[in-house]
């Protein structure tokens, strides 16, 4: 256990914080307020009455249990022949499936941590498959929290070579740096943060407003040109910053050398982000928000929109729905949900999407659902498998480009080599229109 887990957050968890001495917070820098991150994965509550237990013949390994557990407390896991024999027996897996024709034999448990699980259900409530999981009593299942600590948390055993954000099965292969957090049992805002998390929550800076969204995250020539030319590049990001650092590690210490190694931290890209709730985002925080969004700077905004002011108890704000009954609209919302997409949507530069997933989506995480989204919300609704939001949009753009040529007495021609997706069954094909 981290000293500091030890001699801060421990006796604070047991409500003996007021007996701190001051020197305890100074001894660990904490005297500006700063924060260690990741502290809950040390606070093992075990408040469950039940839990869910996997059946891996009856599994599709489809991973939505973990993408929708608000605590992370059941995580996939894969494991190599190798490390399969090193593992505990008990340690069940079956072989993994669904992962890509050119993919390593892999063995797949789905692992459950009974301390961290808060018994919401909302595993159960996503699972395809009747049986896969079955909430169980904790004290049956308490055994396997060995399993989860030992295996599932080794981040020795996180499969690079599958993990990738193009869907959910994949993306929850990969480490939340978002979890256990003590939000309410089966609460759905931190399913999303703890989503973010694993999208780009190792080069993430968050600022949240106050809600129920508190403290997140917590969490050489050739390599410096490479550096140069790609730390900028969210993709490329990471790999050129580890090589760097990796060069870095093999030249003279130099003070220079050691002082870019003791930063290390600023060198990747990161990920900056505004997170609060509807309250914050339509109410109290909204000229906030708009200032920050109207200087067009590379930032990310995540409204977890519950329709009401969680925190506080649920007064309802702009974002409740009209006829929802909340505090404060005890008779029903008389006006509608105030729209902030569409308010967005006017500086004309904005990324706008919805992430239902709780609400019965399928794979919102998919970038042509969210491009469908988008252009839908600009008016473009598909109509057939032939005449799609984006064939339409591609030729609405053509048009309004071939009405400013025209106005500027440019001649041109359509070379039809305007390319577009057509149905899905033609995907891999591409059709000119
Ligand atoms: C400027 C300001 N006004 C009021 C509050 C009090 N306050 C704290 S949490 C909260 C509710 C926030 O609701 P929402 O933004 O929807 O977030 P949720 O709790 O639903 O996550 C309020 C009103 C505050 N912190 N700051
Ligand atoms: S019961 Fe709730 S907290 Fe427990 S694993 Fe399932 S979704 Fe997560
Ligand atoms: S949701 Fe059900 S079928 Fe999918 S991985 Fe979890 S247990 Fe398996």
């Amino acid at each position: 256990m981290p000293p500091f887990v030890r001699d801060i957050v421990l006796p604070m968890d047991r409500q003996q914080g007021d007996k701190l001495p001051a020197s305890v917070f100074q001894k660990y820098g904490m005297l500006d307020g700063t924060w260690e991150n990741g502290t809950s994965a040390y606070a093992k509550r075990g408040v469950a009455t039940s839990v869910p237990k996997w059946d891996g013949a009856k599994c599709t390994q489809c991973n939505r249990c973990a993408a929708a557990c608000p605590h992370a407390a059941i995580r996939p896991v894969l494991l190599t022949e190798e490390e399969k024999a090193n593992v505990p027996a008990l340690f069940e897996t079956v072989p993994a499936k669904g992962l890509g024709k050119d993919a390593p034999a892999y063995f797949y448990r789905m692992q459950v941590s009974p301390y961290d699980c808060l018994g919401c259900g909302v595993c159960l409530t996503v699972c395809p498959v009747e049986g896969a999981l079955t909430m169980t009593p904790f004290d049956e299942m308490k055994g396997e929290q060995a399993h989860f600590d030992e295996t599932a948390m080794n981040e020795s055993y996180l499969k690079k070579d599958v993990i990738s954000d193009r869907n959910i099965k994949f993306l929850e292969f990969s480490k939340p740096y978002f979890r256990f957090s003590t939000a309410c049992a089966g609460c759905a805002e931190t399913t999303y943060l703890k989503m973010v998390s694993q999208l780009v929550g190792d080069r993430m800076y968050v600022g949240n407003a106050a809600g129920c969204s508190y403290a997140y995250s917590g969490v050489a020539l050739e390599a410096v040109g490479s550096y140069l030319e790609n730390w900028n590049d969210k993709r490329q990001s990471r790999a050129v910053t580890g090589a760097l650092l990796a060069a870095l590690a093999q030249c003279k210490q130099t003070e220079d050398v050691q002082y870019v190694m003791e930063n290390k931290e600023y060198l990747a890209k990161k990920s900056v982000w505004a997170i609060g709730g509807d309250g914050w985002a339509y109410d109290i925080g909204f000229g906030g928000i708009d200032y920050v969004l109207a200087q067009n700077r590379d930032i990310n905004l995540l409204v977890l929109d519950t329709e009401v002011y969680s925190n506080t108890g649920g007064q309802s704000s702009k974002a409740t729905p009209t006829g929802a009954v909340a505090k404060f609209a005890a008779g029903g919302k008389q006006i509608a949900k105030k729209d902030l997409g569409a308010i967005f949507m006017n500086y004309g530069y904005i990324y706008i999407d919805f992430v239902p997933f709780t609400t019965g989506s399928k794979w919102r995480l998919d970038i042509r659902g969210s491009l469908k989204q988008a252009l839908a919300a600009q008016g473009f609704k598909g109509a057939t498998r032939g005449d799609m939001e984006w064939s339409q949009w591609i030729r609405s753009e053509r048009e309004r480009l071939a009405v400013v040529m025209e106005r500027h007495g440019i001649e041109w021609e359509d070379k039809g080599t305007c390319l577009c997706w057509t149905t899905r069954k033609s995907r891999g094909q591409r059709k000119k229109i």
